[in-house]
């Protein structure tokens, strides 16, 4: 099968948003829509007068993609040409968990059919890593420096999945680019299913969370064995299957890979917030039973 995501485009070497967005094409199959709002994912693959998708692909508002996708939806409808077709976004977590939100509550409030796949690298990275609510506590952005003022963010991370989830989704997953296999499965299944779902995609980002660019699925990966990142499917609101973590490691062996954490072993005081950090991991693992 042609690539549907088709090599030459900018994004970093070691990117994760492009493992994520190859997964989800993959899950998804040729014949979907895909909606894409402003972020690194847009920029990168689509510099006029040149373009890495090999599907229809439309360019939204950073804050509507939700809107745009309605639309094209209720459009097929319209024409009758739905049947087979998947509306799907592919968007990053600014544009998920901030500034698109309103649009993507109200297509998912209507019930559309689509996939709104987020892409979380959690921050702005596009614009320069500012924080956004889906970047976790302590982590460095240029708008939470850690430093004198603070250890870094100083908010938790929005559950996003379950505020989908609350909307009525028939379906919401949580994947990683460091299980392929089980992403474009989730997609896959996403498709099937008549109405909104919502996938949340965790994608390290080299350049913002501050590894080398060959770790990014080891720290992906670690993420996931750590219980920072469970992975689980919801249906109808209700958690179906969550990962199961043999052996967790410590949160520690997570942080001290990333140089958004690394005041935290230098700062007087961080040890705390490494324990904060590591309980938000042990109630991650008796909420969902990963062990
Ligand atoms: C209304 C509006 N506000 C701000 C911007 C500037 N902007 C463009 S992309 C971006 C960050 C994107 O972050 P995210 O959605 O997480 O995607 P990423 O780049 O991290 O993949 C920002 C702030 C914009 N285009 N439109
Ligand atoms: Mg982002």
């Amino acid at each position: 099968m042609t690539q549907l995501l088709a090599p030459g485009h900018r994004m970093c070497a070691g990117c994760g948003d492009a493992l994520a967005t190859k997964f989800a094409l993959k899950g998804a199959g040729d014949r979907c829509i895909v909606v894409s709002p402003t972020g690194c994912i847009e920029v990168s693959t689509t510099p006029y007068p040149e373009s890495s998708w090999n599907v229809p692909w439309i360019h939204s508002l950073f804050d509507n993609a939700g809107a745009v996708a309605a639309g094209i939806e209720w459009g097929l409808k319209k024409l009758g040409k739905k049947e087979d077709t998947t509306v799907m976004v592919i968007a990053g977590d600014g544009a998920t968990f901030d500034i698109g939100l309103q649009a993507m509550s109200g297509a998912f409030e209507r019930g559309h059919d689509m996939v709104y796949v987020c892409v979380d690298n959690e921050a702005y990275m596009n614009t320069g890593i500012q924080r956004s609510g889906a970047t976790p506590y302590d982590a460095s952005t240029t708008t939470s420096p850690a430093g004198k003022v603070s250890f870094g963010n100083p908010l938790p991370k929005k559950n996003m999945p379950a505020i989908m989830a609350d909307h009525g989704s028939p379906y919401v997953a949580t994947a990683s680019i460091a299980y392929a296999k089980d992403a474009i499965r989730k997609v896959a299944r996403a498709a099937e299913i008549e109405g909104p779902a919502y996938i949340q995609i965790h994608a390290p980002c080299c350049t913002g969370w501050k590894f080398d660019s060959s770790k990014t699925v080891e720290v992906g990966r670690l993420a996931v064995e750590a219980g920072l990142w469970p992975m689980y499917e919801m249906i109808d609101g209700r958690i179906e299957k969550a990962k199961k973590i043999r052996d967790r490691k410590p949160v520690e062996e997570y942080l001290r890979m990333q140089g958004r954490f690394k005041h935290l072993f230098t700062m007087e005081g961080g040890e705390e917030e490494i324990a904060r950090i590591q309980a938000i991991a042990d109630w991650n693992a008796e909420y969902y039973e990963m062990e």
